[in-house]
């Protein structure tokens, strides 16, 4: 079979993973990446116009050998309640947000309290690709290739100081572009919050793009946090804020129904949701209908299989600070 060059594909067949796999396996021949992101491309058998479909979704010390998600399924099945409750109403409305220009707010128990425009609390960071399973609450999961970098890097800019204890983030509040801070179902803003040693844990990022091209609206447009031992709604999306408190933050969900949503929200098989069990997920993609519990199959592994962050946990109850 014939193998296609990629200049031979006419651009209108080029998908988004392709782009992305090519060029990630171009820089790992060139020897510009890392061996831990290198190690993350598995180059398939199959001699289909070489789409490497295969990779590695690494931490920084567990690998776990997975598929991407398709761009077009990261893209369309989202939650982002400011665009609607429905998994594809954010695709289809998210448009509405104006990302540029963009401010984010950095307060708190800081050295270096500033409002940057995001060029500016970007420009200073390396950018790194991540391939992160993310595993929200409602027991399904995605392999997302993220570019970002990570929040350590940012913390250590602004020099908390010894009162702060947490970090609380903010998505933008903005009615007019977000449809639904029009109705009730959250207080708005969308607020989530870390505590400091989570957030300076080297698996944490602020996500900027994915499958190598800026962040769709949709999945957070223009920065937002990804932190893949959690279940998906601690990653918020489209932040203005990054405040270093000394107590521990009010979350969105916890305040909207604090029995199911706790501050940790570590990802945990053992611990059911009260209303369905945590136990299995399912992998978008695999299916193509709405969320269907029972073709959950694949086992849910706890801190989404990221156990190098269990020793931030030694000591703690997790049934009790779920
Ligand atoms: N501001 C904001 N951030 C948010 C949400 C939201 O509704 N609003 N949903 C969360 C949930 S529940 C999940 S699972 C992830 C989904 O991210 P994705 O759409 O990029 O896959 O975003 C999280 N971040
Ligand atoms: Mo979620």
């Amino acid at each position: 079979m014939l193998i296609k060059k990629p200049s031979d594909i006419p651009s209108s067949e080029i998908t988004d993973e392709q782009v992305y796999v090519n060029r990630r396996e171009f820089m790992r021949k060139a020897g510009n990446i890392g061996l831990a992101t290198a190690a993350a491309l598995v180059i398939p058998s199959a001699c289909d116009a070489g789409v490497p479909k295969t990779a590695i979704a690494a931490g920084a010390g567990e690998q776990v050998k997975d598929k991407l998600t398709s761009f077009e399924d990261i893209t369309t099945y989202n939650n982002y309640y400011e665009f609607g409750l429905d998994k594809d109403e954010p695709s289809k409305n998210a448009h509405t947000l104006k990302t540029s220009p963009w401010s984010i707010v950095v307060d708190g128990h800081v050295a270096k309290p500033a409002t940057y425009h995001l060029e500016d609390f970007v420009k200073p960071h390396k950018m790194e690709d991540r391939i992160y399973r993310l595993r929200c609450v409602e027991a399904w999961s995605m392999v997302i290739p993220w570019l970002g970098f990570p929040m350590a890097d940012l913390i250590k800019r602004v020099q908390p100081t010894s009162k702060a204890k947490f970090v609380a983030f903010t998505t933008l509040h903005d009615p007019k572009t977000m449809p639904g801070q029009r109705s009730n179902t959250l207080d708005w803003p969308y607020k989530e919050g870390l505590r400091l040693d989570e957030a300076m844990h080297p698996l944490t990022i602020f996500a900027t793009g994915l499958y190598g091209k800026p962040l769709p609206n949709q999945n957070g447009a223009p920065i937002r946090v990804v932190i893949p031992w959690k279940y998906g709604f601690k990653s918020i999306k489209s932040i203005v804020k990054v405040s270093f408190v000394e107590t521990q933050p009010r979350t969105a969900w916890n305040d909207a129904a604090p029995s199911e949503y706790g501050f940790y929200s570590n990802v945990n098989p053992t611990v059911d949701h009260p209303r369905w069990s945590q136990a299995k997920e399912r992998v978008a993609g695999e299916y193509t209908d709405r969320l269907k519990l029972r073709n959950a199959t694949r086992d849910t592994q706890m801190f989404n299989g990221y156990s190098e962050v269990a020793s931030l946990y030694a000591g703690m109850d997790l049934r009790k600070f779920y």
